[in-house]
């Protein structure tokens, strides 16, 4: 399952957004470092579903269907809040950026409305500075990179002379525990412009600035600009845009995401997360403070910034940071069953190009063992084992061993 981690400083409304994109209720409060240790969850993304195009319904199995959209499982995982010296080992530094490299992705959080302080509390909306505390923790977790480098070099510098193996390699070995990849390494050697230089003659600044490219290729980022809902975030969120231009920003109000998904759970009002509007179902039920708070929400947020944002950040980091394609694998290709029947029963997310072979290994040993081809239900046309899947296929696998 894809990890994304959730990062920032403390009191950027984490644990706010975590909770409300998996029903979890990790404590939340405007003390600093109130979360301890991570907390992981389940949440979903969202893709159109496929079940309208083929005119059938659909009984979903590893994944929920609801109005036309595919809700697939993703884990989410909260980390503490941050302070500097974190990557030596202060607070909770080390616990948090270990567990924070082992994500897929991060979704790292600001308060864009500015109403945290430099040390982390609650201050006016508008003092606070998004564009410093994005920096700060940023700084934290690439020293945590060039330190985990660093501690290895001599044994990067020994296996890199070994016998047919290279310096990519060498540190591709040391840190593809935290998601770094051989690919990575080689685009860190050449945008740090080290291709010709010996490791042994690497000097500090040589060893920062490969760090800092490493950092932001092997683990994609998007920035979550929280707090939309308060005074003078919107601002912040221009300045984060224009600051930011590498990167994706996304305004967000976790606190309304939370409200609604709750109001939602009692059966208050309708609301399918990502969507741009909601309905109040019961309004005999609301007191005056439930009231003027989705007022409030429908007003401030989706009046102003169409959603809550917070499933778009999670379907943003998936499909377009991630690229993950979604694939529906069935056994019957005319009736779009598994074998117990179920129509278009699972989705799988698998990067873009990816192949047929890796679809069947993720789907079953046995079906990858004796893969022959696929069919495609679409066009009836065989796929071969090679074949490069694309978002959206609907695939008939076939193996010697069984149909899946
Ligand atoms: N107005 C507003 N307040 C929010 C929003 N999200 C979170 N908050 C508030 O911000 C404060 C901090 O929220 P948390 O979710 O505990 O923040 P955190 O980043 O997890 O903090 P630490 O665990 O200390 O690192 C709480 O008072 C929340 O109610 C939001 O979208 N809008
Ligand atoms: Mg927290």
């Amino acid at each position: 399952m894809i990890k994304i981690g959730i990062i920032g400083k403390t009191n950027a409304g984490k644990t706010t957004l975590f909770n409300s994109m998996t029903l979890q209720s990790a404590e939340i409060s405007n003390y600093p470092f109130t979360t301890k240790s991570p907390n992981t969850a389940v949440a979903d993304v969202e893709t159109l579903c496929v079940h309208k195009e083929f005119g059938v319904k659909d009984n979903p199995k590893n994944s929920k269907c609801e109005e036309g959209w595919r809700f697939i499982p993703i884990e989410v995982t909260d980390l503490p809040g941050l302070i500097k010296g974190a990557w030596m080992g202060k607070g909770l530094g080390n616990q948090f950026l270990s567990v924070a490299a082992q994500s897929d992705a991060l979704l790292h959080v600001v308060d864009a409305s500015g109403s945290v302080d430099k040390d982390g509390k609650v201050t006016e909306p508008g003092n606070g500075d998004p564009i410093a505390d994005f920096a700060d923790v940023e700084l934290e977790l690439v020293l945590w990179y060039t330190k985990m480098f660093q501690s290895n070099l001599v044994k990067i510098a020994k296996s890199s002379k070994l016998p047919g193996a290279d310096l990519a390699t060498a540190v591709t070995e040391v840190m593809q525990g935290i998601g770094v990849k051989k690919e990575h390494v080689n685009f860190a050697i050449s945008e740090a412009l080290l291709g010709d230089k010996e490791i042994e003659n690497w000097n500090e600044k040589d060893i920062q600035n490969f760090c800092w490219v490493l950092r932001d290729v092997s683990k994609p980022t998007l920035i979550i600009a929280n707090k939309m809902d308060l005074p003078s975030a919107a601002e912040n969120f221009q300045k984060l845009r224009e600051h930011y231009k590498d990167l994706i920003v996304v305004p967000t109000s976790g606190e309304a995401e939370l409200s609604l998904r709750r109001a939602q759970t009692k059966g208050w009002i309708k609301y399918i997360p990502g969507e741009e509007r909601f309905e109040v179902l019961k309004p005999q039920e609301l007191n005056d403070a439930q009231r003027t708070a989705l007022a409030y929400i429908r007003r401030k947020v989706f009046g102003e910034y169409l959603r809550t944002g917070v499933q778009f950040a999670l379907n943003i980091t998936t499909f377009k940071l991630l690229k993950m394609n979604a694939l529906y694998p069935v056994a019957d290709p005319e009736k779009l069953t598994d074998k117990s029947g179920n129509v278009l029963p699972d989705v799988y997310l698998l990067p873009a190009g990816s192949t047929l072979d890796d679809l069947a290994e993720s789907v079953h040993t046995d079906l990858h063992k004796g893969l022959l081809y696929a069919v495609d239900v679409r066009t009836g046309l065989h796929l071969p084992t090679d074949y490069t899947l694309r978002d959206r296929d609907v695939l008939s696998i076939v193996s010697t061993s069984r149909r899946g």
